[in-house]
This record gives C-alpha cells, structure tokens and sequence, in this order.
C-alpha cells in the first residue's frame, strides 16, 4: 500500500473538509517520518572548491572509502569543477576537520537536508489537495501514478499523441513513452528521456511540462509543426520509474535501479553506467554499493535494454537527448574517453546556439561542452552509447540548478526549468530537422 493510500484510509470518514486536510498533512508528515521515507536530519551538502590536482586525489580518496557513507552529488575530476557532497550528520565534523587539516577550501551548500526536504513534502500534499478539482499541475512534483495518468490525458486530448509501452521495469512497472506522430511510416525521430536518474525530479517534471507544450503547440508553433511535419518525438519521462517509486517511498536520494545485486547486500545499478559505451572503463565503479556502479554487463539493467532495443529496432532516430540534473550544462560525446568526435565543430556550435537560447529567456548559464571536459570522465552512458552506433545529435543536458538546492529544487522552479530547457531542445530539433531536408 502506498503513503499516499495509507493517510487517506487513516482519515475518520466524518471529518470536516478542512480538518481533514489538517489530518492527512499530520499523518503524512508523520508516516514520512518515522514508517516509510528515511530521514536526513543533520545531512549536510558541502561545497568544495579544489585548486591543484593533489586536492582532487584527496578527495577520490575520500569517495572511494564507502563506509563514510558520503553522496557524491559532483564527484571529483578536475581542479576548475567544483565537488558538492552530502554528509550524513554523524560524519560532518569529522570530515569538515579532515578538509580543514588538508587545507581544501569547501563552504555549507545546504545546512540541514531536512529541512529542505520537509518543505518539498509540504508543497507536494498541499498541491495534491488542489489540484483534486483541476488539472494536472505543471508547477509540483508528481508520483509514478500521476505522471502516468497525465500520459493517459494527453493522449485522449490530442489525435496525434499516443501513449506506448517500450518495456517492463525490474519491478515489473512499465515504461511508457509519447509517442507524437502526425502520419507516415516510420519517419525520421528524435528521442528524449528523463529520470533516467531517479532523484532528479526536476527531469521527470519537465518533461512532462515539455511533452504538454508539443502536443499543445502543434498547429499554431511553427517550429513544433513543421518538426511533426517531417518527423516523429519519442519521449520517455520516467526513464527509471522503481527508482522513482522508491524516492518517493524509502530515500529521496536514490540514484539507481533497483535491481538485486548477486553476492552484495546492496541493490541497484547506476543506469547510466550501463549502456555498452567504454562498458566498465573509468568513472564508474565496480562495486555493487556505489552510486556509479555499472553492473555485471553492459544493458543487464531491463530499463537501459528497453531503451536502447527500441532505439535498434527502430532504426531510423536522428536525435538522442537526455535529461539529467543538476549543473546548467549541455554536453555531448565523449564521456567514456576524453578525445573529441568527429562532429566536434557542428555539436560544440549548436550547443552554443542552444545555450544562448536558454539564456535568452531567463538568463540561465548553461555550459557547453564534451561529457569528459565539462563533468568528469564517465563511462557506459546513453549519449556516447547513441553517438557510437550513428546517432550524430546526442546531447545531454542538466538541468537548474548550480548547487542551492541540487537535486532538491523547489517546485515555484519547475515551470522556469522547463521553459528555458524547451528552448534549447527547440533549437536542437529545428537544427535536426534542418539537416535532414
Ligand atoms: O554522472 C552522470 O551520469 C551525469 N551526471 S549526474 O549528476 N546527472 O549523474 C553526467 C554524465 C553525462 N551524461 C551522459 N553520459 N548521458
Ligand atoms: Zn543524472
């Protein structure tokens, strides 16, 4: 039974509309407290700016020591990128003493996680209570059920937008994507996902807000009509939907899937470690409780398999984006190595074009750049995965924001994320379709 069942079944039936509400806000706070959702009371997230190559290995060092239970939001590659890493409460004063004894400059990002998570619970149950009455709402957070239900909605609206199934999770939920076709046999297509990282909640919102303004903007947005003249979107919003479930569930900050490892107590693969790019090679870890664990093989995760068998079947996509956050970046091939591809000139100056169209609506940075140059060294992820069997215009973007609040953006941002974020898909896509007429 979900949260969400359990407090409305624990309201008394005859309770007055507003006294009811008070009741379900209590119990879920209650049951998100103490019976379900794990707690980050006293978590910190710390900031640190590293300035030569000995302070990076200080902290590798520090990541790869997994009894200290330390989150890596950015892990540690260069000495220009910054390193954001959430600390259990117990361990803060330990670690701030060791960076303090090396001389590593960090400052506080986020001083209690709680506190920011709690505020998260609160705009997502009270918007729940509004939006009973009305549509769905583009400005909160949503579970599985309503993103889902919203697919179903869209597709009912619109003759063009259909709701298809590309697989099953590991937990058995199916994968829907939209499918926006206007006719033709297998037209030339553009893929887009999101979730792919479960915590990334800022993806899965926007996406859904994005898929809402294609299937709006046919007919009168001149860019979205002649794409879906010539080609058909493919879009996936929640790329990995048990991890999804289960932030909502157990632990906010869950990563991966949630697939049971052989021989390890620890569960889940990182999805994006999976695809069979530099399968296994660095910036991904072999060991089953790590973040950036890349599993047994390249696509034993059924969600990555999913994706890229339908991708194969297919066989006629131009574009591969994907959705992660946080950061503001917009990076291309390669992750898995750091030598430029053959479309470097044409991907690095769309890319720029994209960016600027980001900034021109709210003036959001967006940087711009390969995976190896702009993160870190990474392997085993979609976009080089895509690029490797033909698919030139693969891109990834992270989304809002820069580190305030990280995977924890508040929901008065989603609309804004996505706005901007539409804008340089929509550059993206015109550029696409440009080249293939
Ligand atoms: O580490 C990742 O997988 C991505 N960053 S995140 O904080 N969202 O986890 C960056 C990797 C680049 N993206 C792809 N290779 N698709
Ligand atoms: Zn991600």
């Amino acid at each position: 039974m979900s949260l969400r069942t359990w407090t409305l079944l624990a309201v008394p039936g005859r309770a007055e509309p507003a006294a009811k509400m008070r009741l379900v806000l209590l119990l879920s706070a209650l049951l998100g407290a103490s019976l379900a959702l794990e707690t980050f009371v006293g978590h910190q997230v710390l900031r640190i700016k590293t300035r030569n190559e000995e302070e990076v290995r200080q902290l590798q060092l520090l990541e790869s020591l997994e009894h200290l239970e330390l989150d890596f939001w950015i892990s540690p590659s260069a000495p220009a990128l910054p390193v954001d890493v959430r600390i259990p409460a117990a361990g803060v004063r330990s670690v701030k003493a060791f960076l303090e004894s090396q001389g590593i400059k960090y400052s506080v990002l986020i001083e209690d996680l709680q506190d920011v998570l709690d505020k998260e619970q609160q705009d997502m149950a009270e918007s729940a209570q509004r939006e009973r009455s009305t549509s769905f709402d583009f400005s909160s957070y949503h579970t599985l059920d309503e993103i889902y239900a919203e697919l179903d909605h869209l597709a009912s609206e619109h003759s063009f937008v259909e709701k298809i199934q590309i697989g099953e999770s590991y937990e058995k939920r199916p994968l829907y994507a939209l499918k926006f076709s206007t006719g033709g046999s297998n037209r030339p297509a553009i893929w887009l996902d999101a979730g792919i990282h479960s915590r990334e909640w800022v993806t899965q919102a926007s996406a859904l807000w994005i898929a809402n303004q294609i299937a709006s903007g046919y007919g009168s947005d001149s860019s979205i009509t002649s794409l879906l003249d010539k080609m058909d979107l493919f879009l996936l919003p929640v790329a990995n939907p048990d991890g999804f479930v289960y932030t909502h569930t157990w632990n906010r900050m869950w990563r991966k899937t949630r697939s049971k490892n052989a021989g390890s107590v620890c569960y889940g693969v990182d999805p994006n470690r999976n695809w069979d790019a530099g399968f296994g090679g660095p910036g991904a870890s072999s060991s089953p409780c790590s973040d950036s664990y890349h599993g047994p093989s390249a696509e034993s995760e059924v969600e990555v398999k999913s994706v890229a068998d339908f991708i194969r079947n297919h066989g006629n996509f131009k574009a591969f984006l994907t959705l992660h956050s946080y950061s503001q970046l917009l990076m291309y091939p390669y992750g898995y190595k750091c030598t430029r591809p053959d479309d470097y000139a044409e991907l690095e100056s769309l890319g720029r074009a994209a960016a600027n169209a980001i900034k021109s609506v709210y003036g959001t940075t967006f940087q711009v750049g390969p995976i190896c140059s702009t993160i870190y060294q990474a392997s085993g992820g979609s976009i080089d995965w895509a690029y490797d069997i033909g698919i030139k215009y693969s891109f990834a973007f992270e989304l809002r924001d820069t580190g305030r609040y990280g995977f924890l953006l508040p929901a008065t941002q989603i609309v804004p994320a996505a706005t901007e974020t539409w804008m340089g898909l929509r550059k993206i896509m015109e550029h696409v379709l440009k080249k293939q007429e």
